[in-house]
This record gives structure tokens, C-alpha cells and sequence, in this order.
């Protein structure tokens, strides 16, 4: 078995890997649907542990390794919500998780969302992509952010969206990782795009730019 993954390495299957930083005011459900993800369970107490995890994963035959940053929301700085420049540079994507029956963490995903794009424009193409989460989907009778306001900010900020309920169902879940991979992957090839077109600007003002020095 291990010849045989090896040789797949060899024929040009490389692994792929990708950093997710997940991000949200306290109690939104950050940990669970990190370790949805990671174990298919719900557990109901997560405590409040900040960690990266290591998740290996074969996806249409290729390798893709997950590193999942589930963090802690500041409470004491003097921001709240604040995102610090390692995170920002550590993350390919950002999942931006708030409650459905908790407007103030809808707002600081308001706030997590513009900082992103303030810091990597991510408007331009190749930027790291975003996915607004609604969580707790299941309480809907507690619901005070409607569905339509979470469309209307992702859709503003030019994010994803998802409305899930962690404790209700591993799938939606799984949906949420597997659409950030793609965008992931799709910023990628735009950002190798960009460089290619660029290197051959360089290349051509070179040749032009010798020539008319001649
Ligand atoms: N009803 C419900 N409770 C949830 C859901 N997701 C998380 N919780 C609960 O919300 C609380 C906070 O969850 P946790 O993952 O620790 O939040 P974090 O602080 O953002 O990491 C815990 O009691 C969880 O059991 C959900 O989808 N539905
Ligand atoms: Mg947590």
C-alpha cells in the first residue's frame, strides 16, 4: 500500500495543502464545527482550547492536508475581534463563524470580514477566500439574524455563505470545508496565473528595453 501511494506521489498527484483559519466571537460554535470536521461528532463541551489541527483527506484520488486554526476570540485587547498579522499571513481561506441568535456576533463577523479584505483585498482575484457561517441553525426559534442578512453581508464583502447547524448535521459542514478548498485552490491558480503574465511582461520590456538602448 504505501508503494502503491508513493508511486501515485511520483505521477504527478502532489499533495495538496491548505491552512483554515476559523474566526467569530465566543460560544458561535467554532470548535464544534472544527471537530465535526475533524471526527464527524458533536460533543456538546469544547472548553476553550485554541489549537491547530492536521487533517489528512483523499478527495476526488488526490491527497489534501487541512490545517484547521480553531481560534480564541480576544476578549481583554483592545479590540475585540481583533486579527493579529500571523494569522492573516498563516491563513490560504478564513471561515468567519457567527450565531444565528446572536446579532452581536453577526456583527463582529461585519467587522472580521471588512479587516480581511482592508488587509487582502479580497476582491482581487487570487486573494485568500472567505465563507460567512450562520451557525445553530437548529435553534430557529431563536433566530434574530435572518438568513437574508447573512446573503446580503457575504454577498457585500464578496464571501461565501452557509447557514448550518453543527449539532444538527456533519454534512453541511463537510459542504463549508470543501467549497473553502475549492476557492482555495481556484486563488491559487490565478495567483500562479498573475505571476506567469507578469514574468512575461518582465521578459518582453527586457527584450524592448535592450533594443531601444541599442
Ligand atoms: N444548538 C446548537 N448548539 C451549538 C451548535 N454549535 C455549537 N453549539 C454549542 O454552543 C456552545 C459553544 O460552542 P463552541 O464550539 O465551544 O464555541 P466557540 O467558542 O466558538 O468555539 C457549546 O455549548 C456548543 O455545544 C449548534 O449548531 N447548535
Ligand atoms: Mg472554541
Amino acid at each position: 500500500m504505501v508503494v502503491q501511494h508513493n508511486k501515485a506521489m511520483e505521477g504527478g498527484q502532489q499533495k495538496v495543502e491548505v491552512n483554515i483559519l476559523l474566526l467569530g466571537a465566543e460560544s458561535v460554535g467554532k470548535s464544534a464545527l472544527t471537530v465535526r470536521f475533524l471526527t464527524r461528532r458533536f460533543i456538546g463541551e469544547y472548553g476553550n482550547i485554541e489549537s491547530i489541527y492536521s487533517h489528512n483527506d483523499k478527495i476526488d484520488g488526490r491527497e489534501i492536508c487541512f490545517n484547521v486554526w480553531d481560534s480564541l476570540c480576544p476578549q481583554n485587547g483592545e479590540v475585540t475581534g481583533h486579527i493579529s498579522d500571523r494569522q492573516l499571513q498563516w491563513a490560504d481561506g478564513f471561515i468567519l463563524v457567527y450565531s444565528i441568535c446572536d446579532c452581536a456576533s453577526f456583527s463582529l463577523v461585519a467587522q472580521q470580514a471588512r479587516r480581511i479584505r482592508q488587509a487582502k483585498g479580497t476582491k482581487c482575484p487570487g486573494a485568500p477566500p472567505v465563507i460567512i457561517v450562520g451557525n445553530k441553525r437548529d435553534l430557529r426559534h431563536r433566530r434574530t439574524v435572518s438568513s437574508e442578512d447573512g446573503r446580503m453581508l457575504a454577498l457585500s464583502n464578496d464571501c461565501g455563505f452557509f447557514e448550518i447547524s453543527a449539532a444538527e448535521t456533519y454534512h453541511g459542514v463537510l459542504l463549508v470545508f470543501h467549497e473553502l478548498l475549492d476557492l482555495i485552490r481556484e486563488a491559487r491558480t490565478h495567483k500562479k496565473g498573475a505571476a506567469g503574465i507578469k514574468g512575461i511582461v518582465r521578459s518582453m520590456s527586457a527584450v524592448f528595453g535592450r533594443k531601444r538602448t541599442e
